[in-house]
């Protein structure tokens, strides 16, 4: 990002003048979330930053309807049984990830999250599990199921369902007999979730169970004590699943009160497995409108798309009929959440069949993007005029987001810090402002955070006229930070040859095995980069080359961001670009390497990574401008290693009305996920 005017900003048609004030104008701009209708339950569910999912078999996805409702309706999957301990470790250390991964791979080719299910469950366990006695042997197999299945899906699961179903019915609150209860104790739920956290520390960690819905039933007691318990003392928990299998009457009358108890221990809750007997539209209404009105209640998964897909199918529970037609629930659950009902219409496999067959580890060629409302907002205080919130940089650890961004007002730019669990939660983080850390005061601007794994220690890299670091034992202490230090003694002689009248800006730190590489830009047509040993990191950048140029400087402007892509051995770059109609948009390349050339992926206008041309807004279009962000990482490493679909990219916009002193402009972040099935 550049630190001061804008300069020499290609003009804005009157064209776009004129659609900007005609945004404006009709409120879609500052519309609140819900107030733009979407069509179907995953775009209606995003406008509240939540998510719609179902339950899925892989035997049904080669059914052309079952595919095609789930590719058009559905943005979160839960495997149905492929997850269960019966099919993935048939066997004591033979693993069989097989049916689970396809459901794994078509939801990510289709932009859909994946809720892991289940991996510590006293049903559908294998007889061997089941016979094993003594503690010592089950602890070690109870471990390694849990870490070796959290392994295999490291950085593709939204949220697990590390324990289910562990306690009783009825009034006694206790744990449910089961091998794990018998022969490990109380303490295997603790124990399992520990396991789970120290597996994948980014994946979300869920305790799922039925009958815990209403306040009143001892069974919800219990495990609301339990989730207490492990709050209170550290045990890593980050939510709770309510499996929600009602019957004709649907939920009872104090399930939001149930849901907002749990939310206030600061766990996340969602609804996992939503079945109504005969599918009143009333009781699907109460049950959504439940998850509604708790902020930290995330989204709803329905147990099967087709009454014919359920587990309770002759009492025809679920959303759509047998056909594949929409059942009055269907509308009750969309127009409750804000949507607009469509006619009933049969969701056909039209357009499910040729896109499907995809490479698990090979980007698209073309991307297309659904866009969220604004999530994260200047937050001003009495010392802090902040005008806009931009550049920001995420990472997923420990059970949270936490975004790194810069704040600009007037007089300059700065850094802050906020996490939290989930997006519907990230406009009420706490904005923790690093000027009051070691960083200090001053020019400080477009941060990118990462442990590097070596030296164990989390590096924030950042811009202050030089490239500078400060690093930090503790990423969730925003006191924690070094001052800065400057990764180069000055500015680099072929930097300043090229240079021009542009800036440099945007410092960006990637390793392979051997080398770390450290990106910039000049707002004057040229990516550099540097390298040094990952022994040597952060000193000994050195070798500083034009790793990519363009004679227009606003089509190579600013903004890098360098990926590697998972299960594969090629690497992303993005760059900001400066379009002709004024806004920013991104460009793609890839390369085998990082010090090696770089090919167009989706790098112009017309088929650009990301601009507002390829990008959906369901919540109102309150930018034009895509602009200076971060990719949600598989991990948090100097790797930095972004999955190969289902990509999600943190990014600054802009309300297209705004003018005036570039610093002052109201930049806010908003989440692009992306869509279609070129994936
Ligand atoms: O829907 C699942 C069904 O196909 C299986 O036969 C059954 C076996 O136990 O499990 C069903 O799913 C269950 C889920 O995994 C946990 N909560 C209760 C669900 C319905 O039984």
């Amino acid at each position: 990002m550049h630190p001061r005017g804008r300069p020499g900003l290609r003009p804005i048609s009157a064209l776009g003048l004129l659609a900007a004030a005609v945004l404006t104008l009709s409120g879609t701009a500052t519309a609140a979330p819900g107030a733009v209708q979407a069509t179907t339950l995953g775009a209606q569910a995003a406008q509240s930053g939540r998510y719609f999912g179902t339950a899925v078999a892989t035997y049904k996805l080669g059914d052309g309807t079952y595919a095609g409702i789930l590719d058009r309706e559905f943005t979160m999957v839960t495997p149905e049984n492929e997850m269960k301990w019966d099919t993935t470790e048939p066997s004591r250390g033979s693993f069989n990830f097989a049916p689970a991964d396809q459901i794994v791979s078509h939801a990510t080719a289709h932009g859909a999250r994946v809720r892991g299910h289940t991996l510590v469950w006293h049903s559908q366990l294998p007889g061997w599990v089941g016979s094993i006695i003594d503690a010592t042997t089950l602890r070690s197999v109870l471990n390694n199921h849990i870490t070796t299945q959290m392994a295999h899906y490291k950085g593709k699961i939204y949220a697990w369902d590390v324990v289910n179903e562990a306690f009783n019915d009825g009034s006694s609150g206790t744990h449910r007999a089961s091998v794990f209860q018998n022969v490990l104790g109380d303490g295997f739920i603790e124990s399992a979730f520990r396991t789970a956290r120290t597996a994948d520390p980014a994946a979300r960690l869920c305790y799922n169970d039925y009958n815990i819905e209403d306040w009143n039933a001892a069974k919800t007691q219990a495990v609301y004590a339990m989730v207490r318990d492990f709050t209170s003392r550290g045990v890593p928990i980050d939510c709770v699943g309510f499996q929600a299998h009602f019957g004709t009457g649907g939920p009872p009358v104090s399930f939001q009160t149930t849901l907002a108890a749990f939310a206030a221990l600061g766990v996340d809750v969602q609804i996992t497995e939503l079945d109504i007997a005969q599918a009143s539209t009333t009781a699907y209404a109460n049950t959504v409108k439940a998850c509604l009105n708790v902020a930290r209640c995330t989204g709803v998964t329905v147990w099967g798309i087709r009454d014919s897909d359920s587990w309770r199918s002759g009492e025809n529970p679920l959303l759509f009929d047998s056909s594949g037609n929409k059942k009055a629930a269907y509308n009750a659950v969309l127009t409750t959440m804000g949507g607009t009902a469509t006619a009933a219409t049969k969701a056909g496999g039209v357009a499910a069949g040729a896109d499907r067959s995809t490479s698990a580890a090979a980007l698209p060629s073309a991307f297309r993007w659904s866009s969220s409302g604004p999530l994260i907002a200047p937050k001003p205080d009495a010392t802090h005029a902040i005008a806009g919130i931009k550049d920001p940089s995420v990472v997923r650890y420990n059970g949270k987001y936490h975004v790194f961004a810069s704040v600009a007002s007037a007089s300059g730019y700065n850094l802050v810090y906020l996490s939290f669990t989930d997006w519907s939660q990230a406009g009420s983080a706490t904005h923790h402002y690093l000027d009051r850390s070691a960083i200090g005061t001053g020019y400080r601007a477009a941060p990118q955070v990462f442990s590097y794994a070596p030296q164990r220690l989390w590096y924030l890299v950042y811009q202050t006229g030089n490239a500078s670091y400060s690093t930090n034992s503790d990423l969730s202490d925003p006191n924690g930070w070094s001052a800065p230090r400057g990764f180069y003694a000055s500015m680099p002689d072929v930097i300043a040859q090229n240079i021009g009248g542009g800036y440099w800006v945007d410092m960006w730190v990637i390793c392979d095995r051997a080398t770390c590489y450290l990106f910039s830009s000049d707002d004057n047509g040229h990516l550099y980069r540097s390298r040094t040993s990952v022994a040597q990191f952060p000193n000994g950048f050195t070798d500083t080359v034009i790793a990519l140029q363009d004679s227009d400087r606003y089509a190579l402007f600013e903004a890098s961001n360098v990926y590697q892509v998972q299960g594969s051995d090629r690497y992303l770059l993005l760059v900001e670009a400066i379009g002709s109609d004024g806004r920013r948009y991104f460009r793609s390349w890839t390369s085998a390497a990082l010090g090696g050339s770089w090919s167009p992926l989706a790098a112009s206008e017309s088929s650009p990574f990301a601009r507002s041309t390829n990008v959906a807004f369901p919540a109102g279009s309150w930018t034009r401008d895509v602009s200076h962000g971060e990719m949600i990482r598989a991990g948090y490493d100097q790797t930095l290693t972004i999955p190969s679909c289902g990509l999600q990219y943190l990014y600054q916009g802009l309300d297209p009305a705004a003018s005036g002193d570039y610093n002052s402009l109201p930049w806010r972040l908003g989440l692009l996920t992306q869509t279609g099935a070129a994936c």
